[in-house]
């Protein structure tokens, strides 16, 4: 039996500081052109910068069964055209595997949906404790001023998978309407086929 040595991890006062070897991910925009739906705004916002939408610290556990990968996502607060900063979204490749969020700072939005287009929000914030439950894919979405520090675990063999998301799009938008965070229809979204 193979035994991994127990090991925790520092998280910093802004929630945003992982120690011990953590694993740091940066997306930026030039990397999610896909994610957000106005192309326009998009093309704008790069020809001046390309931001940082969020960064992944990823703890140093293996993606095998029995695990708990876990970490903290830092996702930056801003927009892209109407659309809030958020992440590309994925379901999991085993897709009869959860997910557990921990809100450490920030105000935002989990969006979740079923490949077949059924989908709900869940707000989150410091406190918040939300679980995503098999076969939901997710996606977060930072709606406030500062950035959404959200920390997860999920078991290891999951996977991700986030071709189906880059091909159907997410069911709703997270948009700003007068200065305020509105979810509505995202017209290209496209369900998945029951097979
Ligand atoms: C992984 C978990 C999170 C996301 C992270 C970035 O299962 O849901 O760690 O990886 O929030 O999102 P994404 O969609 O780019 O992986
Ligand atoms: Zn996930």
């Amino acid at each position: 039996m193979d035994l991994l040595e127990p090991f925790a991890t520092f998280i910093g006062p802004r929630g945003d500081s992982l120690e011990s070897g953590a694993t740091r991910l940066v997306r930026r925009l030039s990397g999610l052109r896909t994610v957000f739906s106005d192309q326009q705004a998009c093309a704008a916002v790069l020809s001046r910068d390309d931001p940082v939408i969020y960064e992944v610290l990823v703890a140093p556990v293996p993606e095998t069964e029995g695990h708990l990968c876990h970490g903290v996502t830092v996702l930056l607060p801003g927009r892209v055209g109407d659309e809030y900063f958020m992440t590309k979204g994925h379901y999991h490749r085993k897709s009869a595997t959860g997910e557990v969020y921990y809100g450490l700072r920030g105000t935002g939005l989990l969006l979740l949906q079923t490949r077949q287009g059924d989908w709900r929000t869940i707000e989150v914030a410091a406190g918040t404790v939300a679980y995503v439950p098999p076969h939901w894919g997710h996606r977060s979405v930072n709606t406030g001023e500062d950035p959404l520090v959200l920390l997860y675990a999920y078991p290891g063999d999951a996977g991700h998978d986030y071709d189906t998301i880059e091909a159907t799009g997410f069911a709703r938008l997270v948009v700003a309407r007068n200065g305020r965070p509105a979810v509505v229809e995202n017209p290209r979204f496209a369900p998945t086929q029951v097979r």
